[in-house]
């Protein structure tokens, strides 16, 4: 029997409404596999045992009043899982949806990408059930007040670094940092995505988006292809796949949707720079919905989510290449199915786990050059290290100077991947690639840091 056969059914029966954090746990054992045989330190220091158990989980009651002056109480949470390359580092989501098996999912897999951005950072993940959709500004500064009142005793520029997520940006940064610095009487970098004037990292806001691209170049090249001409498929509307439409269209690929939590636009014309200015201001300033967009181009259109489908028909769409950047298990083992009948030959992930496990069999047995969460969007946290970087040495670096380090370390993640891959996978498999490379860095420090 495999190593890992009793491992997973423990995790399992320990926690057994966790299905996000089980699927992200089996997709990296089942990696590590292929390597176990070879590093017997594994099995006899239990590392993968370690490594499924977060060093710590804080669930606590977050208070606030709405605008009718009534009572909300919100669940937040900060799963730190693993400090052996640094002090926990990883975004906070407020979306409806925010429970503990996701917290610990994206906590699990920061770990691994963490890791592959070769930076000192450990891995984390918090949020809450809170959704900052319709609330005006001054309830999110409230609930961003109370969340920070109960989260600030357990980060610190040295302990634990949050960021954003889903629901998190520039605005939700600042009223936390705002209220830790009041808590506190420090001004210190505890979190990152801060406003550029005092302490952000230029390029930050970018960087996920970004990072995906440049890798997605990198891959693209082991088939001697580039963007030039492509047609591209992104879904979301937020920070990751605003940058991502805006890297493509410098690149001169043609991106024909974007979506929401309610529907997507097909604009078969192509987004360009105009359009983009347009979803940018729509998602960031007026906080509106993607439907608005066939208002204002009226040759594009509008689909609706229909629940009862057993796909989504934005991945029907005749594309060549394939960015999900809202959330995870969006595309589903229909929606792989149809990307491979119409021919896309790219899927690169921009939001952690949007493939569900089916999906991701599917891109590896027909060769679809996949790249996946923790090594695509790994440019996000990467550029979070550089703004940590930045505020304890009191410097602010160019945007050139960030830029230029964002693309040589998705370059390095890429080339980490492809070796890994082919020494102990099949090479261009990136799955394996990432897992193995991103957990023997971190199963290193576990054992040279004793049974912590
Ligand atoms: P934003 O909140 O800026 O945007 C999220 C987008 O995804 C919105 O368009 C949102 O629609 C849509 N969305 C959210 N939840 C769902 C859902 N359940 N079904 C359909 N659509 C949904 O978040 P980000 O762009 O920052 O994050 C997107 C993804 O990228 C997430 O998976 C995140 O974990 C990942 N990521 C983010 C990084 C970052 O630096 N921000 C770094 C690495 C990964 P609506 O407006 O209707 O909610
Ligand atoms: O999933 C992610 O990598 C993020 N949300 C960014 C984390 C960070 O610390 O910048």
């Amino acid at each position: 029997m495999s190593i890992i056969t009793p491992i997973l059914t423990q995790m399992e029966q320990r926690d057994p409404n966790e299905r996000e954090f089980h699927q992200a746990a089996q997709e990296v054992l089942y990696s590590l596999e292929k390597v176990i045989d070879a590093f017997p330190a594994i099995k006899y220091h239990k590392i993968l045992e370690r490594m499924i158990e977060p060093e710590r989980v804080v669930s606590f009651r977050v208070p606030w009043v709405d605008d009718n002056e009534e009572l909300q109480v919100n669940r937040g949470f900060r799963v730190e899982m693993n400090s052996a390359l640094g002090p926990y580092k990883g975004g906070l989501r407020l979306h409806a949806s925010v429970n503990q098996s996701i917290m610990k999912f994206l906590a699990f897999e920061q770990v691994f990408k963490n890791s592959l951005t070769g930076l000192s950072l450990g891995g984390g993940k918090g949020g809450s059930d809170f959704s900052p959709k319709g609330k005006s500004d001054l309830e999110v500064m409230r609930f961003c007040q109370s969340f920070m009142t109960e989260l600030y005793r357990h980060i610190g520029e040295n302990t634990d670094v949050p960021a954003g997520d889903i629901g998190v940006g520039g605005r939700e940064i600042g009223y936390m940092f705002g209220q830790y610095k009041r808590i506190k009487n420090q001004f210190t970098g505890i979190l990152t995505g801060k406003g550029p004037e005092w302490g952000g990292s230029l390029i930050r806001p970018e960087a996920t988006g970004y990072g995906l691209i440049y890798f997605t170049q990198n891959m693209m090249e082991t088939r001697s292809e580039t963007f030039e001409g492509k047609t591209c498929l992104v879904s979301g509307s937020g920070n990751v796949s605003q940058f991502t439409i805006e890297k493509l269209i410098e690149l001169g690929a043609k991106v024909v949707t974007v979506s929401d939590s309610s529907g997507f636009i097909y604009d078969e014309e192509g987004i360009d720079t105009k359009k983009l200015d347009f979803i940018m201001m729509l998602k960031n300033v007026k906080r509106g919905r993607i439907a608005e967009y066939e208002q204002e181009y009226p040759h594009s259109t509008y689909t609706p989510v229909n629940a009862a489908r057993d796909c989504n028909p934005l991945w029907d769409i005749k594309a060549d290449c394939a960015f999900p950047c809202a959330t995870q298990n969006e595309i589903n083992e229909k929606d792989a199915q149809n990307l491979i009948k119409n021919g896309v030959s790219v899927v690169a992930e921009g939001a952690n786990m949007p493939t569900c496990e089916e999906g991701v069999k599917l891109f590896l047995d027909n060769n679809i050059l996949y790249g996946p969460a923790k090594a695509t969007n790994a440019g996000g946290v990467a550029v979070s290290g550089l703004e940590m970087a930045q505020n304890s040495s009191r410097m602010v670096w160019t945007r050139e100077r960030v830029d230029g380090e964002l693309q040589n370390i998705m370059k390095r993640i890429h080339t980490m991947c492809l070796n890994n891959s082919e020494q102990y996978s099949t090479k261009g498999n990136y799955v394996d690639g990432a897992n193995i490379a991103g957990f023997m860095r971190v199963a290193n420090a576990m054992i040279d840091q004793g049974y912590v």
